[in-house]
C-alpha cells in the first residue's frame, strides 16, 4: 500500500505528493501526514518553494464524503489551507483531473494554481446538501469575483482550465508535463522573491461588489431562482455574501458553522445517500469485474419518432455515430429534421455552437434498408408498444445484425424475455428503457432478461454511463420499476376526483413537496389519449378520463385535458372539467366531500412504497437505493428527499403502514394491501436498506 503522503525534493523545491485512489479524497489518514508534513517543511530553510501534487487520475477530489456524519478528527482540512497560508515562501498547486470541493479549496490555500489543460475544478458541494466548509464560499469570489463565485458554488458546475485561467482561479494552464511546469513555476516565483498574498487577504476583486451590493443582491436572487425548496443552496448565496461583508476569520468561522447545520440535516443526508445509490447502481450480481463491456462505435436506432430521435441524439452528443431507420423517407426526413431542429435551438440559447451543431448531424445517417445495420454494435428499437410490431423488427435484427451486436427495446412495460424469444440471441437481448425527452433525461433503465449475458449488461451500463445516463439494472415485469410505481401513484387519480378533489388541488400537494409536476398535469403533457387507448384495449373505464377524451381534451397538444392551457404549457383550472366530475361523482351516486391534503399523500405517495416494496420482494430491483435513483432521475422526484424508499423512512414505516392498513380497510383495494416486506420492517422498525443486504 503507498504511503498516503509523500514528500520529495528537485533542489529547492519541495514536492509533497497525495496518494490515496480512487479519487485522492482528503480522509483523515491524508490529513494527518500531510498536515505533519507541510509544519515541517514551511520551518525548512533549505525549501525555497512547495509544490502540492496528486498521484493517480486526479488531483483531491473532495473531503471524504464517508466520513460525514460521524466525528471529524483533527486535523480538518480548514487548519490545513490555513497552515498552507502561513508558508512564507511561493506554495503551487499542480491541478490536473477534478479539482472538486475541498480539492479545489486546498488548491485555494496555495499562493499560485498550475494546471493541466483538461483539468476542472469546481465545488459541488451544494448537490451534496451542503456548502464549501473549508473557505471555499470566501477564496473564490477572491479569486475570480464575487459575480462568478456565486454562480460556480450555487450551481456546483465545475470550470475547465481555460475558464479557470480567465477568471483567475489558475495562474498557468500546461500541456506538457505538469509536475515539470510546476516545480518549474514554483522555482520561478521564488528566484524573482515575487511578493507573495495569501488568497484570504486579497480584495481586489471584491471591493468593486461592494460597492454595489443592491446589484449583487438581485444576482443572489436570481441564481436562487431554481432552488425551490432546498435549504444548501440559499445557504451558499449567503456565505459567499459574507466575504464581502465581514472580514475573511468571521466569514470562515460562519461559513463552518453553516457547514455543520447543513451537514446533519435530512437533504443533506438525502442527497449523500443519492450521491452513493447512484454509483452502486452500477453494481450487479453477476456482473463482475471480468464481464468486460464490448465496444460500441457504432450504434443503430430504429425509429425517428420522439423516443427514436431523443435516443439517436443521446449517443451523437456522447460521440458515438447513430444510424437511424426508418419505415419510409417521408418518416426519416421529418426525424431528422426533428433533431435539426432541437440541435438549433441549443444553438440559440447558445449552449452549442453552429460548428458542434453541424459536427452532430454529420454523425447521424438515416436509412430505410435493415442491411444497414448490419455493422452496428449496438441496435436500439423504439418502434410501436405492442409484441406483434417488437417480433418483426427482432426476428429481422437477427437475421442481419452481426454476431455480438447486442439488441436492445426500448418497451416501456412489455416482457423483454419475450421479446429475446423472437432471436436467436437471447444472450445478446436487454431492454433499454430511456425517458423521454430521452436526450435529456438521465434515467436508463436496462431490463435483464433471463437469458442476458453478464457482458452485455456491463456493456449497456458503460455505454450508459458514457452517454452521460445514470444507468439502473431492473428484472422483469409489468412497468419494470418506474412505471410500476407510477401506475400505483395515479391509481386512486380518479377516485380521488370524484370523491371530491381538484386536479389543482391534488397537484398542488405535488408540487409543495417538490416534484415538477403533479399527476394530472403529467398526464396531460403525456398525452391523455395514450391511457384512453390503454384502457380500451384492456376494457377497462375511467368515467373522468374517458369523458376528457371523448370531448377531445387530449392534454397539453390539443390546449385542454384535466387543465387549459391558453399559452400552450401553463394549465389553467377549468370550470367545465370541475362540472364534469361533479357530474359524474352524482352519476355514481358518490356524495363528494372535502379531502384533504395528507389523504392526497396517503392515497397517492404511500401506494408508490407499497410497491416499490413488492418490487423489492420480487428482486425486480436489486437494492431500495436503486429505486431511488430511478425516480430522482426518471420522474423529478425532489432531490432532497432521497428518492421515495429514502423518504419513506423519514416519514415512518410504521406509520405508512398504518396508512394503508386504513385505506385498504375502508376501500379493499389492493393497492393499499401493505406489502409482506413492508409490514415486517415496520413491524421491526427495520430499514430498505437492511432487507436488501439480508436479500443479497
Ligand atoms: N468521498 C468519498 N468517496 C468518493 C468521493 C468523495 N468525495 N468521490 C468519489 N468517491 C468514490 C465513489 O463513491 C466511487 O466509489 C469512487 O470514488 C469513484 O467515484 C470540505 C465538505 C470525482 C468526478 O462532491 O464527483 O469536499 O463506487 O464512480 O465517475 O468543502 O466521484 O468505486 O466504491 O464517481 O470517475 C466534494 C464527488 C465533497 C466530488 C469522479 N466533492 N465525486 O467521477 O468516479 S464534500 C464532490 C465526484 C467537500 C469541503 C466539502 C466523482 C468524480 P466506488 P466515481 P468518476
Amino acid at each position: 500500500m503507498s504511503q498516503p503522503v509523500t514528500v520529495t525534493r528537485d533542489g529547492n523545491v519541495a514536492i509533497v505528493t497525495i496518494d490515496n485512489p480512487p479519487v485522492n479524497a482528503m480522509s483523515f489518514h491524508v490529513r494527518e501526514p500531510l498536515h505533519a508534513r507541510l509544519l515541517e517543511l514551511r520551518d525548512d530553510s533549505s525549501v525555497e518553494a512547495l509544490v502540492l501534487a496528486c498521484a493517480g487520475r486526479t488531483f483531491v477530489a473532495g473531503a471524504d464524503i464517508t466520513e460525514f456524519g460521524k466525528p471529524i478528527q483533527y486535523p480538518f482540512l480548514p487548519e490545513i489551507i490555513d497552515l498552507i497560508e502561513t508558508f512564507q515562501k511561493p506554495t503551487v498547486a499542480a491541478v490536473h483531473g477534478t479539482a472538486l470541493g475541498g480539492g479545489l479549496e486546498l488548491a485555494m490555500g496555495c499562493h499560485f494554481r498550475v494546471a493541466e489543460a483538461s483539468a476542472k475544478m469546481g465545488l459541488p458541494e451544494v448537490k451534496l446538501g451542503i456548502l464549501p466548509g473549508a473557505g471555499g464560499t470566501q477564496r473564490l469570489p477572491r479569486l475570480v469575483g464575487p459575480s462568478k463565485a456565486l454562480k460556480m458554488i450555487v450551481s456546483g458546475t465545475p470550470i475547465g482550465a481555460k475558464d479557470a485561467l480567465a477568471s483567475g482561479l489558475v495562474d498557468e494552464v500546461v500541456d506538457g508535463d505538469l509536475l515539470a511546469n510546476a516545480i518549474r513555476f514554483a522555482r520561478e516565483k521564488a528566484a524573482s522573491k515575487a511578493t507573495l498574498i495569501a488568497v484570504s487577504q486579497r480584495d481586489d476583486k471584491l471591493a468593486p461588489v461592494r460597492a454595489n451590493m443592491a446589484a449583487f443582491d438581485a444576482e443572489i436572487a436570481e441564481v436562487l431562482k431554481k432552488s425551490k425548496g432546498l435549504d444548501a443552496p440559499k445557504t451558499c448565496a449567503q456565505s459567499v455574501r459574507n466575504a464581502l461583508t465581514m472580514p475573511f476569520a468571521e466569514a470562515a468561522t460562519a461559513e463552518r458553522n453553516f457547514f455543520h447545520e447543513l451537514v446533519k440535516g435530512d437533504q443533506s443526508r438525502a442527497q449523500r445517500h443519492l450521491f452513493f445509490a447512484e454509483r452502486e447502481a452500477n453494481k450487479v450480481p453477476g456482473v463482475g469485474k471480468d464481464d468486460k463491456p464490448r465496444k460500441i462505435a457504432k450504434v443503430g436506432v430504429i425509429g425517428a419518432g420522439t423516443m427514436g430521435g431523443g435516443i439517436s441524439m443521446s449517443f451523437v452528443n456522447g460521440g458515438i455515430p447513430v444510424t437511424i431507420l426508418e419505415m419510409s423517407d417521408e418518416a426519416l426526413k421529418r426525424g431528422l429534421g426533428v433533431i435539426e431542429k432541437n440541435y438549433g435551438i441549443s444553438v440559440s440559447r447558445g449552449s452549442l455552437t453552429e460548428e458542434a451543431k453541424a459536427k452532430r448531424m454529420s454523425m447521424f445517417k438515416g436509412t430505410t434498408d435493415y442491411a444497414d445495420l448490419a455493422d452496428c454494435d449496438l441496435i436500439i428499437e423504439a418502434v410501436f408498444e405492442e409484441m406483434g410490431v417488437k417480433e418483426k423488427v427482432f426476428g429481422t435484427l437477427d437475421k442481419i445484425a452481426k454476431p455480438g451486436a447486442i439488441l436492445a427495446s426500448n418497451t416501456s412495460y412489455l416482457d423483454v424475455n419475450e421479446i429475446a424469444k423472437f432471436t436467436s440471441r437471447p444472450q445478446d437481448v436487454l431492454g433499454m428503457h430511456f425517458f423521454s425527452p430521452a436526450n435529456v433525461m438521465k434515467l436508463l433503465e436496462i431490463v435483464r432478461g433471463s437469458k442476458t449475458a453478464p457482458d452485455v449488461i456491463a456493456t449497456a451500463i458503460a455505454v450508459g454511463k458514457a452517454i452521460g445516463k445514470v444507468p439502473v439494472v431492473v428484472g422483469v415485469c409489468h412497468g419494470f420499476v418506474g412505471n410500476r410505481m407510477l401506475g400505483a401513484r395515479g391509481a386512486e387519480a380518479e377516485d380521488l376526483l370524484l370523491e371530491g378533489a381538484t386536479p389543482a388541488q391534488a397537484d398542488k400537494v405535488f408540487t409543495d413537496f417538490g416534484w415538477p409536476m403533479g399527476t394530472y398535469q403529467m398526464w396531460d403533457l403525456a398525452g391523455l389519449d395514450i391511457g384512453w387507448r390503454t384502457r380500451k384495449s384492456l376494457g377497462k373505464t375511467a368515467a373522468i378520463g374517458d369523458a376528457l377524451c371523448e370531448q377531445g381534451r387530449y392534454g397539453q397538444k390539443t390546449g385542454k385535458g384535466y387543465y387549459l392551457y391558453p399559452d400552450g404549457r401553463t394549465p389553467v383550472s377549468d370550470p367545465e372539467v370541475e362540472a364534469l366530475i361533479v357530474e359524474k361523482a352524482r352519476e355514481k351516486g358518490i356524495n363528494r366531500r372535502d379531502i384533504s391534503n395528507e389523504e392526497i399523500t396517503e392515497r397517492m405517495m404511500y401506494p408508490m412504497i407499497n410497491e416499490g416494496a413488492r418490487i423489492l420482494e420480487e428482486g425486480i430491483a436489486i437494492r431500495s437505493s436503486d429505486i431511488d435513483t430511478v425516480w430522482v432521475n426518471g420522474y423529478g422526484f425532489p432531490v432532497g428527499k432521497g428518492g421515495p424508499m429514502f423518504w419513506a423512512e423519514l416519514v415512518g414505516l410504521p406509520k405508512i403502514v398504518e396508512r394503508l392498513d386504513y385505506w385498504y380497510g375502508k376501500t379493499g383495494k389492493e393497492v393499499y394491501n401493505p406489502s409482506p416486506l413492508l409490514r415486517k420492517l415496520a413491524a421491526q422498525n427495520g430499514s430498505f436498506a437492511d432487507a436488501t443486504k439480508a436479500a443479497a
